[in-house]
Order: C-alpha cells, then sequence, then structure tokens
C-alpha cells in the first residue's frame, strides 16, 4: 500500500469505495440517457430534426427532467455525501449492508419510475406517466410512477440516516471535536430534505397515488401544487448543496490555498437549512387561490435566501484568490491569471460558478413578483435552470467526477485534455442555449410545447429573430451532446484504464480560520431545525388551510387530464368549440 500522504479513497475504504462508485455509474447513467432526450426535445421544439410524433413530446420531456433533475442529480449526492462523512470523520460507516440497502431501493425506485414513463411511447408496456418532473395534479400517471418515486425518496432518507448514524459513532469517540465541516455539510443538508420531503410524501401518499389507484375520485390540484412547491424549491438547493461543498472544499485546495472561513461556511449551510423550504410559494405567483399577501410573505423569504449565496461567492472567490496568490498571481485581477486553468477539475468547477453568477441574476428576476408575471411559463425559465442545475450543478459534478472517478477505482483519469476540452465545451454551449433561452422568454415564447410556431404571429423581438433563437438553441443543444459523450467516453475510458501511478490523495482544503473561531451555537443542529420548523409552519399553515378551505381536501370533482393529446387540428377546433361555442 502507498505511504498515507497519496493514499486514495479506495485505500482507505475499500468496502464503502464500491458503493460510492454504483452510485456514480447510476448517476451517470441517467445522465446518458436524459441529456440525450434533451437534444431531441431541443432539435425537435426548434425545428431542427423531428423524428418524434408531438403526441409524445411530453414523454420525452418527463423522462428528460425525471432522470437528470432528479436521478442524475441525486445519485451523485449520495455518492459524495457518503465519501464527505466517512473522509472528514475518518471513520467508515456503521454498517455496510444498510449502505448498499438503501442505494439498491434507490436503483428498484428509478427502474419503477423509469418504466412508467416508458410506457408512454412502448405499447407493450401498460404505464403511463407523461406528468413532468413537477408531476402535480391535475395531470395523473400510472400508480407504478408513485410508488417508485416512494422508493427513491425513502432511500434518500435512509441515505441520510445513515450519515447521522456514522457521526453519532464518531461522536461518541470524539465528544468535544466540532463537527468537521463535511460532515456538517452533509447532515444540514439532510435535515432539510427531510423537512421539505415531507410535503412531497403527504402529496404523494394522501392524495396522488390512491387517486391513481381510484381508492379516491378526485383530488384538490391547488392542494398538490403547492405541496409539491413546497418540496420543490428546497430541492433545487439539495442539488446546489453538493455543489456548494465541492466549490468550498476542493476548489480553495484545487486553486493551490485555503477555505477562506470556515465560520461563514458554517453559516451558509444553517441559513439555506432555515430558508429553504418557506419559499416555494414563489413558483406560484400566477396560480390564482393563493392570497397576494402569501405571494409577498415567500417573495420577502426568497430575497434573504440570496443572503447565503451571496456570502458563498464572496467566501469562495477569495479563497481561489488566496490560492492563486500562494501561487504567485498579483494584482487586482491579475491573480486570476495564476490559476490552475489546465486542471479540469479547477476549471470545470470555476466556470459553473462564473454561470451560477448570472443564474442568481435571473433567480432574482424570477422572484419580483411583479416581474415574475413577464417570465412565467416562458422559455426564460427554462434558460434559468439551466444555468443552476444544468450548469452550476451538473458542471460541478462532472469536473468533480474526474477527480472522484480515480479516487473511488484506483484507475488514473483516461485524459486530461478531453477532460479539459469538455468542460469548456460545456460552458460554451450552454451559453449559447440559455442565453438564447433567457431572450426568448422575454418576448413571450412559451416553455413546455412541442409546437411553438409562429407564422400565425407578427412576432417582435427586440433583438434578433425567433429564426436565430431557434439556431442558437440547436447549436447550443448539440454542443451540450458533443460535451455529454466527451465526459461519458472518459469516464468508460478510466474505468478501464490500468495507469495508476499519479494518483491524487484523498484529501481537501484546510482552512485560514477554522471551526474554533465561530460559536459553538452554529453546530447545534437541534436548534436550527426547530427554527427551520417554525418557518415553516408560519410560511404555509394559513396558505394551505384557505387552500383547503375554499378548494376542499380532496378538491372539488375534477378528473385528470387526458394523457393522449390531440395533433389532428380539425378535432382540436372541434373540441376548442365545445368549450367556446
Ligand atoms: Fe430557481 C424556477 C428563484 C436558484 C432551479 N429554479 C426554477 C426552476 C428550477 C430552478 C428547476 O422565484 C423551474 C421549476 C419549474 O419547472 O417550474 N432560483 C430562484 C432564486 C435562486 C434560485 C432566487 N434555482 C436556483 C437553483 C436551482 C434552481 C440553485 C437549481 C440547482 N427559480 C426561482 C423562481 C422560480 C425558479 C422564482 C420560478 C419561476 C417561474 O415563474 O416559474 C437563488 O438561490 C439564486 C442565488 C444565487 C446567487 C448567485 C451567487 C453566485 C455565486 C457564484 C460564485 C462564483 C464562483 C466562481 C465560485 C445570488 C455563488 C468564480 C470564478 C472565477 C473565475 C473568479
Ligand atoms: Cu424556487
Amino acid at each position: 500500500m502507498s505511504s498515507t500522504a497519496s493514499r486514495t479513497y479506495l485505500d482507505q475504504f475499500p468496502a464503502e469505495a464500491k458503493v460510492i462508485k454504483a452510485a456514480f455509474w447510476s448517476s451517470f447513467m441517467a445522465l446518458a440517457i436524459g441529456g440525450l432526450l434533451g437534444l431531441v426535445q431541443a432539435l425537435h421544439r426548434t425545428d431542427v430534426l423531428r423524428f418524434i410524433d408531438p403526441a409524445d413530446y411530453y414523454t420525452v420531456l418527463t423522462a428528460h427532467g425525471v432522470l437528470l433533475a432528479i436521478t442524475f442529480t441525486i445519485f451523485f449526492l449520495v455518492g459524495i455525501f457518503t465519501w464527505a462523512v466517512t473522509t472528514s470523520l475518518d471513520r467508515g460507516v456503521v454498517d455496510i449492508r444498510f449502505t448498499w440497502a438503501w442505494y439498491i431501493m434507490m436503483v428498484v425506485g428509478t427502474i419503477l419510475v423509469g418504466v412508467s414513463i416508458l410506457g408512454g411511447v412502448v405499447d407493450a408496456i401498460p404505464t403511463y406517466a407523461d406528468v413532468l418532473f413537477t408531476f402535480y395534479a391535475p395531470l395523473q400517471a400510472h400508480p407504478a410512477f408513485y410508488v417508485g418515486l416512494v422508493l427513491f425518496v425513502v432511500g434518500s432518507w435512509l441515505a441520510g440516516a445513515d450519515w447521522f448514524r456514522t457521526w453519532w459513532a464518531w461522536r461518541k469517540e470524539n465528544p468535544d471535536e466540532r463537527i468537521p465541516l463535511p460532515t456538517f455539510m452533509a447532515l444540514t443538508t439532510t435535515l432539510f430534505w427531510y423537512l421539505c420531503t415531507l410535503g412531497v410524501a403527504l402529496s404523494i401518499l394522501v392524495f396522488l397515488l390512491p387517486w391513481s389507484l381510484g381508492i379516491v375520485d378526485s383530488v384538490n390540484p391547488l392542494l398538490t401544487r403547492t405541496l409539491f412547491w413546497y418540496f420543490g424549491h428546497a430541492v433545487v438547493y439539495f442539488w446546489l448543496m453538493p455543489a456548494y461543498m465541492m466549490w468550498y472544499i476542493m476548489l480553495p485546495k484545487l486553486s493551490g490555498g485555503k477555505l477562506f472561513s470556515d465560520p461563514l461556511a458554517r453559516v451558509v449551510f444553517v441559513l439555506f437549512l432555515l430558508l429553504s423550504t418557506p419559499v416555494g410559494i414563489h413558483h406560484q405567483y400566477l396560480d390564482p387561490g393563493i392570497a397576494e399577501g402569501y405571494k409577498f410573505i415567500a417573495m420577502t423569504n426568497t430575497m434573504f435566501l440570496l443572503l447565503p449565496s451571496l456570502l458563498t461567492a464572496f467566501t469562495v472567490v477569495a479563497s481561489m484568490e488566496h490560492g492563486a496568490r500562494q501561487r504567485g498571481g498579483t494584482g487586482y485581477l491579475g491573480w486570476l491569471k495564476a490559476l490552475p486553468w489546465r486542471d479540469p477539475v479547477f476549471t470545470g468547477m470555476a466556470l459553473a460558478g462564473l454561470m451560477f453568477a448570472a443564474a442568481g441574476f435571473s433567480g432574482m428576476i424570477n422572484a419580483g413578483m411583479n416581474i415574475n408575471y413577464l417570465v412565467h411559463n416562458s422559455w426564460w425559465v427554462v434558460g434559468h435552470f439551466h444555468l443552476t442545475v444544468g450548469t452550476a450543478v451538473a458542471l460541478t459534478f462532472m469536473a468533480a467526477a474526474y477527480w472522484f472517478i480515480p479516487q473511488v477505482t484506483g484507475k488514473e483519469l483516461w485524459s486530461r485534455q478531453l477532460a479539459l476540452g469538455q468542460v469548456l465545451l460545456w460552458f460554451v454551449g450552454m451559453t449559447f442555449m440559455s442565453n438564447a433561452m433567457h431572450r426568448s422568454g422575454l418576448f413571450g415564447m412559451p416553455r413546455r410545447t412541442a409546437e411553438p410556431q409562429y407564422q400565425g404571429f407578427n412576432f417582435e423581438p427586440a433583438v434578433g429573430t425567433v429564426g436565430e433563437i431557434n439556431a442558437q438553441v440547436a447549436l447550443g443543444a448539440v454542443l451540450l451532446t458533443v460535451a455529454l459523450a466527451m465526459f461519458l467516453l472518459n469516464m468508460v475510458l478510466t474505468s478501464f484504464n490500468d495507469d495508476s501511478d499519479s494518483l491524487p490523495a484523498n484529501t481537501y482544503a484546510g482552512t485560514l480560520s477554522g471551526p474554533e473561531d465561530s460559536p459553538a451555537v452554529l453546530d447545534n443542529l437541534k436548534l436550527w431545525t426547530a427554527i427551520a420548523v417554525v418557518l415553516v409552519i408560519v410560511g404555509y399553515t394559513l396558505p394551505l388551510a384557505s387552500i383547503v378551505d375554499s378548494g376542499g381536501l380532496f378538491g372539488p370533482d375534477i378528473s385528470g387530464f387526458q394523457l393522449a393529446i390531440e395533433t389532428d387540428p380539425a378535432l382540436v377546433l372541434e373540441s376548442v368549440r365545445e368549450v367556446m361555442p
């Protein structure tokens, strides 16, 4: 075995490394399929290449959204949080069989969900789930879809329990020590995940699943929507927190320095625990049936929630600057040149951070109640989340994988050049695609439609044309797909690589200001959880009560929307005439 200094994660924790590797590969498989479907949609929508039936568009869109936003992200998360907890506590999980159990549960859930969606295009499979990744009523899926989601989420709950158990075991042996930062990050994230998934669990188990099984006749659509968004905003930070963790504990080291402030990082994660959930109504500014006052409260909370990200921008960039100056960088901005731009792990994460700065601005615009009316349900929103989850998160994960896969397999990365080209190409592709999507939203191009043709209208964007927007989106999508293929190729070839000479050691960044500089109360997880619960009660009790009061717990008698979409114009016209004679 190699010396302590150059030990990889595989050397230290061979059993855990196997589970983490499995989680990463599950994540990559979702990325491969989900990503390819993204290309299919983009080319269809922009009218560049059409081979799917427009009626199947929503099956493809659902698979794209679920596989990327839920499967790819969360499998990667459980992998790196398991790494973070075991590495920073320097001890293995309590019982590796338990670890495999939750992983397998998540896999079974994913397969059920995937097959349910596939039923939408394969006649031999009797399921359907064209409900998009936001799966609220009145769209209805086959029961198998909801059961799969439940298994997946319960699997993630058990993963969280696994991290807590490991920490409790460590605490017994180290009663007086501060929680190491990576573990602190994993635990606070897990706590808000428990809190927010209660909403989606309630929505599925009490309403959507019984409704799809025919046990109840109807549901209150606004109630299931509100419960979804109670979860649906916090889930975006569930995706983001592992990326933030990488920016805090890897980027400073890769830059050649140390994390500027451990206490500030703790404050940030505490703020996410407190504020991630009571803001979900900012996705419902246009929903009738929720009073403006509650929307205003959600907006105010959202604006407070910008703070932890702004603090992150400060701390992470300050750490990078510190690193660059250690490497001989000088000047106000000249230090940027001293950063290790040839390292794909660094460059991928730095570019992801840079794009997140832009994503933050579009998020602030979304969050403004009045300006949201302009962009809601337009392609702008799709541009926003391709910068956030599609780049800040996805690009960070891919860059991190260039470091992690060698750690958990003991094999050297196959090609650093290919990796560097890959992260750059992702950045360029996303610049084209997301910028065009944002702009198109400003002149009203809708999201979630296969047929956004404008021949019948006199359409006048302030800058450019519909054709130019479409061309940029299609070009961006093609570049992203090439980047995705480059990533997967590198991962596969790394797995078959026989070289293991220069593997990086399993470490993370030290700190300039450590936990001893922060008050011990920051580590009081019970206190922060209690406050988070109170904030949720304050933010949600009244809106939920009034939704139930006016729409009923199981709603007025509303049946699910038809899942087959009519594409024959004559029949569409006829059905419109029925409603509006
Ligand atoms: Fe969002 C819609 C508001 C962040 C994801 N968002 C969405 C949807 C998704 C999503 C998926 O208020 C669509 C859902 C659907 O299908 O309908 N979002 C926000 C706000 C933030 C925000 C205020 N969103 C995210 C993140 C996501 C995500 C993170 C995924 C991971 N979003 C909204 C709203 C809507 C919405 C409304 C509803 C819109 C509608 O009408 O439907 C904030 O958290 C953003 C804060 C970020 C910042 C940026 C800080 C900058 C940093 C960069 C540092 C730089 C570095 C690199 C490290 C303030 C941290 C330096 C490099 C060098 C070289 C020096
Ligand atoms: Cu949100």
